[in-house]
């Protein structure tokens, strides 16, 4: 059932042995090992399987430590007896990377998740790897401050996670990279090693950036076990907005002006076409989410903006919508969120789409950027290719992405499931087109085992050498989540 997996075969891994799981039972408790033969197979496959079905694997143990301590123990006892490991958070991620493509062992994070500090004059947190994004957010919240990171997954997601695929997400635009936010990173290397590149500093030039060995890393390089995130005060005036646009020039328009009219109080633009929001209306019908507006329309933009002064922030708005609909006339039809539940309804509009997609078929999910102008170009192309190979009434395309960033997600739901004509016509085309225009085959997130055999196509192979020197100094027996990021 998989889009792209690792055809990569089982490395010269050792098998785990009864000895081993005594050796790792003595190290983190019986009842923090699971193995297949005593644990339930629905149980098992939450940590074997990705959340959309299209990658599984088989591990051999699923290891739960609760301390950086019991990781390094394991780590090092995997090192020694040539033993792989997946590290993993929440499991949410998109590329297969947080699953054994063999018999891997899987290392989960989730125990370790606790807030340990929070300097309440700067912000800086620091916090467990295990930590689910929103359990740290709704912390944040009692002390005015907040993640600079939000995502569809933040009830699941790790921010552990979050960091080693160095998520993108919805306020991107407003607070920048998780690589400019997390100012300190614990993390165990394969060998055990524990390294504490923890820094609670806002400057420190003190030699490498090792933290940005680890983020982005997909657990290839070390084990994330802790990290200092620099978190900015939680807004107190927030607005939503949702307007309808004609075309995607329009699209575009209307995000300049928003960047001109709103200014500093901007926090995100995102974009729905219209096929996008009909999978999600489908998908929530009953439960209150509905399309806020008349009329269809071909596409829609979300505007948030995030600011400390209520009344000066709706004027910003008002003199924006007064442009939008009036003088500079790019959008057709819009409306701002009345109250909190109208703000949440519009909210699920742009993120329910994700799940709205997988869930009614079989999803092909390309995450790109690409020069903002060419950008929904190639859901266009996607469309004509799909007809002209006659599968256009079953395979459905859909753009929708981050705006502001120039991040389109391209899904391509099969209704009548896995499709080898439609993944055929899709791959390699879309990442060699995305090549070709100068883009990223991935914006946000990541290459686990669906794109390494892409790489190329994005990075230069002096980039790629780099990498593989990186990954061969840090982890020499490559027992660290092997068949991932390298092909
Ligand atoms: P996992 O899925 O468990 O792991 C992801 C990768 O990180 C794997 O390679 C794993 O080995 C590694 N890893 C996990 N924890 C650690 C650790 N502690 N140390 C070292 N390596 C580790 N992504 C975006 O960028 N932007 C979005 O807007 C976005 N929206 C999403 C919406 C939905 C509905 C879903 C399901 C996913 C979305 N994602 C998005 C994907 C995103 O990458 C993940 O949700 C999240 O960042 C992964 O966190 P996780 O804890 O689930 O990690
Ligand atoms: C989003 O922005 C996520 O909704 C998921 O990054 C995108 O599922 C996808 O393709
Ligand atoms: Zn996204």
């Amino acid at each position: 059932n998989l889009q792209t997996a690792s055809t990569a075969a089982r490395g010269t891994f050792a098998s785990l042995r009864d000895e081993d799981l005594q050796k790792l039972r003595q190290i983190l408790g019986a009842k923090n090992v699971l193995t297949p033969q005593e644990v339930e197979t629905e149980e098992l496959a939450r940590y074997n399987r990705d959340w959309m079905g299209k990658w599984e694997g088989r591990s051999a143990a699923i290891l739960k430590p609760a301390s950086t301590e019991e990781v390094s123990l394991v780590l090092k006892y995997a090192n020694d007896h040539n033993l792989a490991v997946v590290p993993q958070g929440g499991n949410t991620g998109l590329v297969g990377g947080s699953v054994p493509v063999h018999d891997e062992l899987v290392l989960s994070l989730l125990r370790m998740n606790a807030v340990e500090d929070l300097d309440q004059r700067s912000g800086i947190v620091t916090v467990q790897a295990g930590c689910v994004l929103e359990n740290l957010d709704q912390y944040l919240a009692q002390h005015d401050f907040m993640v600079p990171l939000d995502l569809g997954a933040k009830g699941t997601c790790t921010i552990g996670g979050n960091a080693a695929t160095n998520a993108g997400g919805l306020r991107y635009l407003r607070y920048g990279s998780l690589r400019g936010n997390v100012l300190g990173v614990e993390a165990v290397l394969a060998d055990g090693q524990v390294v504490n590149s923890l820094s609670a500093l806002r400057k420190d030039n003190t030699g490498y950036g090792l933290p940005q060995l680890f983020i982005g890393s997909e657990g290839t390089l070390g084990v994330i076990t802790k990290l200092t995130i620099l978190c900015p005060p939680r807004p107190k005036a927030v607005n939503i907005a949702f307007f309808a646009c004609a075309d995607f020039d329009r699209v575009q328009r209307t995000f300049a002006l928003a960047r001109q009219k709103l200014g500093e109080v901007l926090s995100a633009v995102e974009f729905c076409d219209r096929s996008a929001i009909d999978f999600v209306l489908k998908r929530e019908a009953g439960t209150g989410v509905r399309d806020p507006l008349e009329e269809k329309h071909p596409f829609y933009v979300l505007i948030e903006t995030s600011g400390s002064d209520g009344d000066h922030d709706e004027q910003k708005l008002h003199n924006f919508l007064e442009a939008a609909m009036g003088e500079e006339s790019t959008v057709l039809d819009g409306v701002v969120a009345a109250d909190e539940t109208q703000a949440r309804a519009i909210w699920r509009l742009r993120e329910g789409v994700s799940d709205a997609m997988t869930t009614a078929g079989y999803v092909y999910k390309y995450d790109v950027s690409l020069p903002l102008p060419r950008m929904y170009e190639l859901v266009e192309e996607t469309r004509a290719r799909l007809k002209e190979a006659g599968v256009e009434d079953t395979a459905k395309a859909a753009g929708y992405g981050h705006l502001g960033d120039a991040n389109l997600h391209l899904n391509v739901t099969s209704l009548s499931g896995r499709d080898d004509k439609v993944h055929g016509l899709l791959e390699p085309w879309v990442f060699e087109w995305v090549s070709q225009a100068h883009g990223s085959i991935s914006a946000e997130h990541g290459i686990g085992q669906c794109k390494p055999n892409f790489l190329h196509l994005s990075k230069a192979d002096s980039a790629i050498q780099l990498m593989r020197t990186l990954k061969s100094a840090l982890d020499p027996k490559g027992i660290l989540n092997p068949y991932k990021v390298l092909a």
